[in-house]
Protein backbone atom coordinates (compact mmCIF):
# COMPACT_ATOMS: atom_id res chain seq x y z
CA UNK A 1 0.00 0.00 0.00
CA UNK A 2 1.57 3.05 -0.88
CA UNK A 3 1.12 6.57 0.47
CA UNK A 4 2.31 9.63 -0.61
CA UNK A 5 3.73 12.05 2.33
CA UNK A 6 3.80 15.64 1.43
CA UNK A 7 5.60 18.92 2.57
CA UNK A 8 5.67 22.01 1.54
CA UNK A 9 8.60 24.44 2.25
CA UNK A 10 10.37 28.11 1.65
CA UNK A 11 14.05 27.79 0.88
CA UNK A 12 16.06 30.92 0.30
CA UNK A 13 19.55 31.11 0.17
CA UNK A 14 22.07 33.55 1.58
CA UNK A 15 22.61 36.96 -0.19
CA UNK A 16 26.32 37.53 -1.40
CA UNK A 17 28.27 40.05 1.18
CA UNK A 18 28.44 43.86 -0.32
CA UNK A 19 32.56 44.29 -1.46
CA UNK A 20 34.51 46.97 0.58
CA UNK A 21 35.71 50.59 -0.52
CA UNK A 22 38.42 51.02 1.28
CA UNK A 23 41.89 53.03 0.51
CA UNK A 24 45.57 51.74 1.83
CA UNK A 25 46.26 54.09 4.74
CA UNK A 26 49.70 54.15 5.79
CA UNK A 27 52.78 56.16 7.48
CA UNK A 28 54.73 57.54 4.40
CA UNK A 29 52.79 56.14 1.72
CA UNK A 30 50.94 59.01 0.20
CA UNK A 31 48.59 58.07 -2.21
CA UNK A 32 47.66 54.24 -0.74
CA UNK A 33 45.79 51.81 -3.63
CA UNK A 34 41.84 51.34 -3.07
CA UNK A 35 41.97 47.63 -0.84
CA UNK A 36 38.40 47.00 -0.05
CA UNK A 37 37.73 43.35 -0.48
CA UNK A 38 34.85 41.75 -2.21
CA UNK A 39 31.86 39.93 -0.64
CA UNK A 40 31.97 36.70 0.59
CA UNK A 41 28.92 33.90 -1.42
CA UNK A 42 26.13 33.28 0.55
CA UNK A 43 25.11 29.79 1.58
CA UNK A 44 23.12 27.52 -0.80
CA UNK A 45 20.30 25.81 0.64
CA UNK A 46 20.62 21.78 -0.09
CA UNK A 47 18.79 18.71 -0.11
CA UNK A 48 20.23 15.95 0.63
CA UNK A 49 18.93 11.95 1.06
CA UNK A 50 19.98 10.33 4.51
CA UNK A 51 19.32 7.06 5.28
CA UNK A 52 18.06 7.79 8.68
CA UNK A 53 15.06 9.99 7.82
CA UNK A 54 12.11 8.56 7.15
CA UNK A 55 8.88 10.86 6.80
CA UNK A 56 9.04 14.05 6.02
CA UNK A 57 6.87 14.76 9.26
CA UNK A 58 9.39 17.56 10.83
CA UNK A 59 9.27 19.77 7.80
CA UNK A 60 5.69 20.02 7.54
CA UNK A 61 5.95 22.04 10.90
CA UNK A 62 9.16 23.75 10.18
CA UNK A 63 8.36 25.20 6.66
CA UNK A 64 10.93 27.92 6.31
CA UNK A 65 14.45 27.36 5.63
CA UNK A 66 16.72 30.50 5.48
CA UNK A 67 20.99 29.62 5.13
CA UNK A 68 23.24 32.24 5.92
CA UNK A 69 24.51 35.85 4.15
CA UNK A 70 28.31 35.98 3.11
CA UNK A 71 29.63 38.74 5.23
CA UNK A 72 30.61 41.84 3.78
CA UNK A 73 34.32 42.59 1.91
CA UNK A 74 36.48 44.47 4.45
CA UNK A 75 39.87 46.78 3.91
CA UNK A 76 43.34 45.17 3.30
CA UNK A 77 42.23 43.53 0.63
CA UNK A 78 40.13 40.68 3.07
CA UNK A 79 37.04 39.11 1.06
CA UNK A 80 33.84 38.41 3.89
CA UNK A 81 33.34 34.57 5.01
CA UNK A 82 31.28 32.67 2.69
CA UNK A 83 27.70 32.08 4.64
CA UNK A 84 27.63 28.09 5.19
CA UNK A 85 25.21 25.84 3.49
CA UNK A 86 22.18 24.95 4.82
CA UNK A 87 21.50 21.30 4.48
CA UNK A 88 18.07 19.43 5.09
CA UNK A 89 17.94 16.28 5.35
CA UNK A 90 15.06 14.46 3.81
CA UNK A 91 14.92 10.40 3.85
CA UNK A 92 15.19 8.47 0.54
CA UNK A 93 12.96 8.15 -2.45
CA UNK A 94 12.19 12.01 -1.84
CA UNK A 95 11.04 14.08 -5.10
CA UNK A 96 11.55 17.80 -4.97
CA UNK A 97 9.00 19.83 -6.91
CA UNK A 98 9.04 23.35 -7.72
CA UNK A 99 6.03 24.70 -6.19
CA UNK A 100 4.63 27.36 -8.62
CA UNK A 101 5.65 25.49 -11.92
CA UNK A 102 5.09 21.54 -10.95
CA UNK A 103 8.60 20.75 -12.32
CA UNK A 104 10.70 17.89 -10.87
CA UNK A 105 13.70 19.41 -9.58
CA UNK A 106 15.30 15.92 -8.08
CA UNK A 107 14.60 12.66 -7.87
CA UNK A 108 16.87 11.58 -4.81
CA UNK A 109 17.08 8.00 -4.66
CA UNK A 110 20.78 7.42 -2.90
CA UNK A 111 22.11 8.33 0.39
CA UNK A 112 23.58 11.48 0.35
CA UNK A 113 23.00 12.64 -3.04
CA UNK A 114 22.20 16.29 -2.97
CA UNK A 115 20.35 18.86 -5.02
CA UNK A 116 21.17 22.54 -4.31
CA UNK A 117 17.35 24.04 -4.62
CA UNK A 118 18.73 27.47 -3.80
CA UNK A 119 21.89 29.01 -4.98
CA UNK A 120 23.31 31.58 -2.69
CA UNK A 121 24.38 34.61 -3.81
CA UNK A 122 27.89 35.94 -5.27
CA UNK A 123 29.40 38.43 -2.96
CA UNK A 124 30.09 41.88 -4.74
CA UNK A 125 33.11 43.20 -5.69
CA UNK A 126 35.48 45.42 -3.55
CA UNK A 127 36.39 48.80 -4.60
CA UNK A 128 39.88 47.57 -5.25
CA UNK A 129 38.69 45.44 -8.62
CA UNK A 130 37.74 48.71 -10.23
CA UNK A 131 41.00 50.36 -10.30
CA UNK A 132 41.81 51.33 -13.97
CA UNK A 133 44.43 53.34 -15.27
CA UNK A 134 42.35 56.05 -15.10
CA UNK A 135 40.57 56.02 -12.06
CA UNK A 136 43.17 54.78 -9.49
CA UNK A 137 40.86 55.29 -6.40
CA UNK A 138 37.56 54.39 -7.49
CA UNK A 139 34.85 55.24 -4.42
CA UNK A 140 32.40 52.16 -5.53
CA UNK A 141 32.18 48.30 -4.74
CA UNK A 142 29.69 46.36 -5.68
CA UNK A 143 26.44 45.07 -3.40
CA UNK A 144 25.99 41.15 -3.14
CA UNK A 145 23.67 39.44 -5.38
CA UNK A 146 20.82 38.24 -3.42
CA UNK A 147 20.22 34.17 -3.00
CA UNK A 148 17.54 32.69 -4.95
CA UNK A 149 14.55 31.89 -2.88
CA UNK A 150 11.83 29.69 -3.82
CA UNK A 151 8.36 27.42 -2.96
CA UNK A 152 9.18 23.70 -2.84
CA UNK A 153 7.46 20.40 -2.45
CA UNK A 154 8.69 17.63 -1.53
CA UNK A 155 7.07 14.32 -2.19
CA UNK A 156 7.72 10.84 -1.00
CA UNK A 157 6.29 7.44 -1.50
CA UNK A 158 5.85 5.55 2.19
CA UNK A 159 5.53 2.44 2.65
CA UNK A 160 3.78 0.68 6.27
CA UNK A 161 6.66 -0.14 8.15
CA UNK A 162 4.81 -1.07 11.21
CA UNK A 163 1.10 -3.44 10.51
CA UNK A 164 -1.71 -3.62 13.14
CA UNK A 165 -3.18 -6.61 13.46
CA UNK A 166 -6.24 -8.33 15.85
CA UNK A 167 -9.96 -9.29 15.95
CA UNK A 168 -12.47 -6.61 14.73
CA UNK A 169 -13.30 -4.28 17.35
CA UNK A 170 -10.44 -4.06 19.98
CA UNK A 171 -9.33 -0.84 18.58
CA UNK A 172 -6.91 -1.03 16.08
CA UNK A 173 -8.52 2.38 14.24
CA UNK A 174 -8.31 4.11 17.47
CA UNK A 175 -5.16 2.88 17.85
CA UNK A 176 -4.18 4.86 14.68
CA UNK A 177 -6.70 7.89 15.33
CA UNK A 178 -4.88 8.77 18.48
CA UNK A 179 -1.27 8.35 17.39
CA UNK A 180 -1.11 9.82 13.95
CA UNK A 181 -3.20 11.78 11.66
CA UNK A 182 -5.10 9.16 9.93
CA UNK A 183 -9.26 9.42 10.81
CA UNK A 184 -10.77 5.30 9.66
CA UNK A 185 -13.85 4.95 11.12
CA UNK A 186 -14.62 4.26 14.58
CA UNK A 187 -17.39 2.50 15.74
CA UNK A 188 -18.85 -0.56 18.29
CA UNK A 189 -19.20 -2.76 15.61
CA UNK A 190 -16.77 -5.09 14.11
CA UNK A 191 -15.74 -4.75 10.23
CA UNK A 192 -15.94 -0.96 11.10
CA UNK A 193 -12.79 -0.28 8.94
CA UNK A 194 -13.14 -1.44 6.01
CA UNK A 195 -10.16 0.09 3.89
CA UNK A 196 -6.20 -0.01 5.26
CA UNK A 197 -5.47 3.16 6.57
CA UNK A 198 -1.97 4.65 6.67
CA UNK A 199 -0.60 7.01 9.27
CA UNK A 200 2.69 8.78 9.54
CA UNK A 201 3.57 8.76 14.00
CA UNK A 202 5.87 10.37 15.01
CA UNK A 203 7.59 9.64 18.53
CA UNK A 204 10.55 11.52 20.33
CA UNK A 205 13.10 12.47 17.90
CA UNK A 206 11.57 13.01 14.49
CA UNK A 207 14.52 10.00 12.95
CA UNK A 208 12.01 8.07 14.85
CA UNK A 209 9.29 8.59 12.59
CA UNK A 210 7.34 5.89 11.33
CA UNK A 211 4.34 4.44 8.94
CA UNK A 212 1.53 2.18 10.52
CA UNK A 213 -0.84 0.08 8.24
CA UNK A 214 -4.72 -0.22 9.63
CA UNK A 215 -6.18 -3.29 8.31
CA UNK A 216 -10.05 -4.39 8.91
CA UNK A 217 -10.10 -6.71 11.86
CA UNK A 218 -9.49 -10.58 11.22
CA UNK A 219 -11.73 -13.20 12.51
CA UNK A 220 -11.50 -17.52 12.26
CA UNK A 221 -11.79 -18.60 9.38
CA UNK A 222 -10.57 -15.09 7.09
CA UNK A 223 -8.43 -17.15 4.75
CA UNK A 224 -11.70 -18.97 4.37
CA UNK A 225 -13.13 -15.60 3.35
CA UNK A 226 -15.45 -15.29 6.68
CA UNK A 227 -15.25 -11.80 7.62
CA UNK A 228 -13.46 -9.34 5.53
CA UNK A 229 -11.52 -12.47 4.40
CA UNK A 230 -7.43 -11.87 4.63
CA UNK A 231 -6.92 -10.21 1.39
CA UNK A 232 -6.05 -7.14 3.16
CA UNK A 233 -2.54 -8.80 4.88
CA UNK A 234 -1.04 -7.69 1.34
CA UNK A 235 -1.19 -4.44 2.38
CA UNK A 236 0.91 -5.47 5.53
CA UNK A 237 3.43 -7.73 3.62
CA UNK A 238 6.35 -5.36 3.44
CA UNK A 239 6.17 -3.90 6.94
CA UNK A 240 8.93 -4.34 9.18
CA UNK A 241 7.08 -5.27 12.30
CA UNK A 242 3.03 -5.92 13.27
CA UNK A 243 1.55 -4.91 16.01
CA UNK A 244 -0.92 -7.34 17.80
CA UNK A 245 -3.89 -6.03 19.58
CA UNK A 246 -6.01 -7.90 21.74
CA UNK A 247 -9.13 -6.91 24.00
CA UNK A 248 -9.67 -8.79 26.94
CA UNK A 249 -12.57 -6.21 27.89
CA UNK A 250 -15.22 -8.80 27.65
CA UNK A 251 -15.68 -11.52 30.15
CA UNK A 252 -15.63 -14.33 27.97
CA UNK A 253 -12.37 -13.26 25.85
CA UNK A 254 -9.05 -15.15 26.24
CA UNK A 255 -6.10 -12.95 25.33
CA UNK A 256 -4.08 -15.86 24.46
CA UNK A 257 -6.51 -18.01 22.35
CA UNK A 258 -7.71 -14.68 20.60
CA UNK A 259 -3.68 -14.24 19.44
CA UNK A 260 -3.32 -17.96 18.62
CA UNK A 261 -6.49 -17.43 16.00
CA UNK A 262 -5.08 -14.57 14.56
CA UNK A 263 -1.58 -16.30 13.93
CA UNK A 264 -2.98 -19.12 12.44
CA UNK A 265 -4.70 -16.80 9.82
CA UNK A 266 -1.63 -15.08 9.28
CA UNK A 267 0.24 -18.08 8.56
CA UNK A 268 -2.55 -19.86 6.62
CA UNK A 269 -1.54 -16.58 3.97
CA UNK A 270 1.66 -16.46 4.24
CA UNK A 271 4.78 -17.81 6.46
CA UNK A 272 6.59 -15.17 5.36
CA UNK A 273 4.19 -12.99 7.47
CA UNK A 274 3.92 -15.04 10.03
CA UNK A 275 7.48 -14.73 11.17
CA UNK A 276 7.37 -11.07 11.10
CA UNK A 277 8.13 -9.84 14.59
CA UNK A 278 5.16 -9.06 16.33
CA UNK A 279 4.69 -6.62 19.29
CA UNK A 280 2.11 -7.58 21.35
CA UNK A 281 -0.56 -5.18 23.23
CA UNK A 282 -3.75 -5.48 25.39
CA UNK A 283 -5.91 -2.12 24.97
CA UNK A 284 -8.59 -0.77 26.98
CA UNK A 285 -7.20 -0.99 30.04
CA UNK A 286 -8.95 2.02 31.26
CA UNK A 287 -12.34 -1.17 31.66
CA UNK A 288 -12.51 -2.72 34.59
CA UNK A 289 -12.86 -6.17 33.59
CA UNK A 290 -9.70 -5.15 31.48
CA UNK A 291 -7.65 -4.73 34.47
CA UNK A 292 -8.95 -7.41 36.53
CA UNK A 293 -8.04 -9.88 33.86
CA UNK A 294 -4.40 -8.10 33.04
CA UNK A 295 -2.45 -9.39 35.48
CA UNK A 296 -3.08 -13.52 34.54
CA UNK A 297 -3.16 -12.16 30.88
CA UNK A 298 0.26 -10.66 30.68
CA UNK A 299 1.44 -13.93 32.80
CA UNK A 300 0.23 -16.36 30.39
CA UNK A 301 2.08 -14.70 27.72
CA UNK A 302 4.98 -14.30 29.93
CA UNK A 303 5.01 -17.94 29.96
CA UNK A 304 5.72 -18.38 26.60
CA UNK A 305 8.26 -15.74 26.28
CA UNK A 306 6.15 -12.90 25.01
CA UNK A 307 6.09 -8.96 26.79
CA UNK A 308 2.38 -7.84 26.85
CA UNK A 309 1.72 -3.80 26.46
CA UNK A 310 -0.82 -2.83 28.50
CA UNK A 311 -2.49 0.63 27.01
CA UNK A 312 -5.64 2.96 26.55
CA UNK A 313 -6.25 4.26 23.50
CA UNK A 314 -9.42 5.74 24.94
CA UNK A 315 -7.20 7.45 27.57
CA UNK A 316 -3.84 7.14 25.91
CA UNK A 317 -2.34 5.56 29.16
CA UNK A 318 0.58 2.89 28.57
CA UNK A 319 0.86 4.67 24.88
CA UNK A 320 3.95 5.99 25.28
CA UNK A 321 5.94 3.04 26.26
CA UNK A 322 4.29 0.75 23.68
CA UNK A 323 5.49 3.65 20.80
CA UNK A 324 9.07 3.53 22.89
CA UNK A 325 8.96 -0.44 22.08
CA UNK A 326 8.26 -0.35 18.39
CA UNK A 327 10.51 2.74 17.63
CA UNK A 328 13.09 0.39 19.27
CA UNK A 329 12.92 -2.59 17.65
CA UNK A 330 12.30 -0.51 14.36
CA UNK A 331 15.12 1.00 15.15
CA UNK A 332 17.37 -2.68 15.56
CA UNK A 333 15.60 -3.68 11.93
CA UNK A 334 16.84 -0.82 10.04
CA UNK A 335 19.91 -0.97 11.48
CA UNK A 336 20.29 -3.84 10.77
CA UNK A 337 19.16 -3.26 7.09
CA UNK A 338 21.71 -0.87 7.17
CA UNK A 339 24.58 -3.13 8.11
CA UNK A 340 23.91 -5.61 5.16
CA UNK A 341 23.97 -2.71 2.60
N1 LIG B 1 -13.16 1.78 26.67
C1 LIG B 1 -12.39 1.76 25.58
N2 LIG B 1 -12.93 1.59 24.36
C2 LIG B 1 -12.13 1.58 23.30
C3 LIG B 1 -10.73 1.74 23.42
N3 LIG B 1 -10.19 1.66 22.17
C4 LIG B 1 -11.21 1.47 21.32
N4 LIG B 1 -12.39 1.42 21.98
C5 LIG B 1 -13.73 1.22 21.42
O1 LIG B 1 -13.78 -0.03 20.79
C6 LIG B 1 -14.65 0.02 19.64
C7 LIG B 1 -13.91 -0.50 18.42
O2 LIG B 1 -12.86 0.40 18.09
P1 LIG B 1 -12.21 0.45 16.63
O3 LIG B 1 -11.02 1.32 16.76
O4 LIG B 1 -13.23 0.78 15.61
O5 LIG B 1 -11.77 -1.06 16.48
P2 LIG B 1 -11.07 -1.79 15.25
O6 LIG B 1 -10.14 -2.78 15.83
O7 LIG B 1 -10.51 -0.79 14.32
O8 LIG B 1 -12.29 -2.53 14.61
P3 LIG B 1 -12.49 -3.07 13.08
O9 LIG B 1 -12.12 -1.95 12.16
O10 LIG B 1 -13.94 -3.37 13.01
O11 LIG B 1 -11.62 -4.25 12.93
C8 LIG B 1 -15.09 1.47 19.51
O12 LIG B 1 -16.35 1.60 20.10
C9 LIG B 1 -14.04 2.22 20.32
O13 LIG B 1 -14.55 3.42 20.84
C10 LIG B 1 -10.18 1.93 24.73
O14 LIG B 1 -8.98 2.10 24.95
N5 LIG B 1 -11.06 1.92 25.76
MG1 LIG C 1 -10.95 -0.44 12.46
Amino acid sequence: MKFIDEAKIYVKAGDGGRGCVSFRREKYVPFGGPNGGDGGKGGDVVITASVSHHTLLDLKYNQHHVAKNGSHGKGSNKTGHSGPNLVIPVPVGTLVIDHETGEILADLVADGQQYVVAKGGIGGRGNARFATATNQAPRFAQSGIPGEERWIRLELKLLADVGIIGLPNVGKSTFISRVSAARPKIADYPFTTLTPHLGVVSYGDSLNSFVLADIPGLIEGAHQGIGMGIQFLRHIERTSLLLHIIDISKEEANGWRDFEVINSELASYSAELALKPQIVAVNKTDLPVTRQKLGETISSFAEKGITIYPFSAATGEGISALLQAIVEVLQNIRNRKTENE
